[in-house]
């Protein structure tokens, strides 16, 4: 299966083609745009891991080795384009366009870090697959609507072992849907590594049971992933439907803040072959290969990028408390008797202490 499936890549480890085939595709402003965005949502993952050790962040789940996979895929996708990402997926939705200060938010636990001005896209999905299932419901509705909007939908390896999954990919190819089903294999679900989550060699196989195509690629390669999720894309758009796409990648940190991965991982093998992984060293080896390195523009994008991020901060700090009310809605139309009466103490307790 391997061999039906070989990892597509265009730019080895050392940032040298592997296959030169895209080099007429391949322009200096979209290079500089992949280097810009990858720079600043590893800036941003950190600098979130930072605070979060700071008691200025809840619980955090770091994405730093798939920036590749992240920033490749989303700078393919159109404005109107539907996005339904995983808890781990902020790197694409900042690329893709939602607000920064927005998606702080959401990792204070606060409800309003869920809508994004002007972009579509869906809530982190934290049941693993459920939003499978709606990227296909979404594109299916613009499909009906008849206009050209693609849905994407994030997931991650262990995504693969839930009903949702399978039901989304069959909704999708029996309805000929405009989704692309992106799945970044990390080789982990928390501590299970791949091979006991599985009993196939590859994701991308699971698309023959579909009726849908296919692909595997270096998720480590920005430049596979962007070219082979466009071209699902052009696809899905022109009404030849859905299609799954494995980027093999890998996260470098823990699961979340919460975790430890040295209990079931090797760190020793982690850190000895990261300089040959990492995404963005890669594109830092090609664009000095390629003479597209610029020290000064790599300097004045990381200061703007710092900029950014800051005042993101200011502005989630400053935003209003939260309304410990909110604890109780949005969940029943009408709240049950004893969620009241929880309610009432609660809010008791809260006035006592205030
Ligand atoms: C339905 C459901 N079952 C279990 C969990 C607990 N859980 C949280 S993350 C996770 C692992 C998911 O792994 P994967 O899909 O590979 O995504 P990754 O975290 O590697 O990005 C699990 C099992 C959950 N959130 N939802
Ligand atoms: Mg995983």
């Amino acid at each position: 299966m391997e061999e039906l499936y070989p990892i597509i890549q265009y730019v080895n480890e050392e940032g040298e083609f592997s296959d030169d085939s895209i080099k007429e595709e391949i322009t200096a402003e979209l290079v500089h745009s992949f280097y810009y965005h990858m720079l600043r949502i590893r800036t941003f993952d950190r600098k979130a891991k930072s605070l979060q050790r700071q008691g200025r962040l809840g619980t955090y789940a770091l994405f730093e080795g798939q920036e590749a996979a992240q920033v490749g895929s989303a700078l393919s996708l159109k404005k109107d384009d539907w996005v339904f990402p995983t808890y781990r997926d902020h790197g694409a939705l900042l690329t893709f366009g939602a607000n920064m200060p927005k998606v702080l938010l959401y990792w204070n636990g606060r409800a309003e870090g869920n809508l994004h001005p002007d972009r579509n896209v869906f809530p982190p999905a934290v049941p693993i697959a459920t939003q499978l299932p709606h990227a296909a419901g979404a594109a299916w509705a613009d499909k009906r609507k008849g206009n050209k909007n693609v849905s994407i939908a994030y997931f991650g390896d262990g995504a693969t072992s839930e009903g949702d999954f399978h039901e989304g990919m069959n909704f999708a190819s029996v309805f000929k849907l405009p989704v692309v089903f992106f799945n970044q294999n990390n080789g982990y679900a928390i501590s299970v590594p791949i091979e006991k989550q599985m009993n196939s060699k590859t994701i991308a196989q699971k698309s023959v049971a579909y009726g849908m195509p296919g692909i595997r690629i270096d998720g480590n390669d920005i430049f596979a992933v962007y070219i082979e999720t466009k071209k699902a894309f052009d696809r899905a758009r022109n009404g030849d439907g859905p299609t799954l796409i494995e980027a093999v990648t890998q996260r470098f940190g823990a699961h979340t803040t919460a975790d430890d991965p040295t209990k079931y991982r090797d760190q020793h093998e982690v850190d000895s072959t990261r300089d040959q992984l990492d995404p963005l060293l890669r594109l830092e080896r090609f664009m000095k290969d390629q003479t597209y390195w610029d020290e000064k523009w790599v300097q004045e994008i990381s200061i703007q990028i710092n900029e950014e991020i800051e005042e993101a901060i200011v502005e989630m700090e400053n935003f209003p408390k939260a309304n410990v009310e909110d604890l109780f809605d949005h969940v029943f139309e009408e709240l049950p008797w004893p969620l009241q009466e929880q309610k009432e103490q609660y809010l008791q307790s809260v006035r006592r202490d205030q």
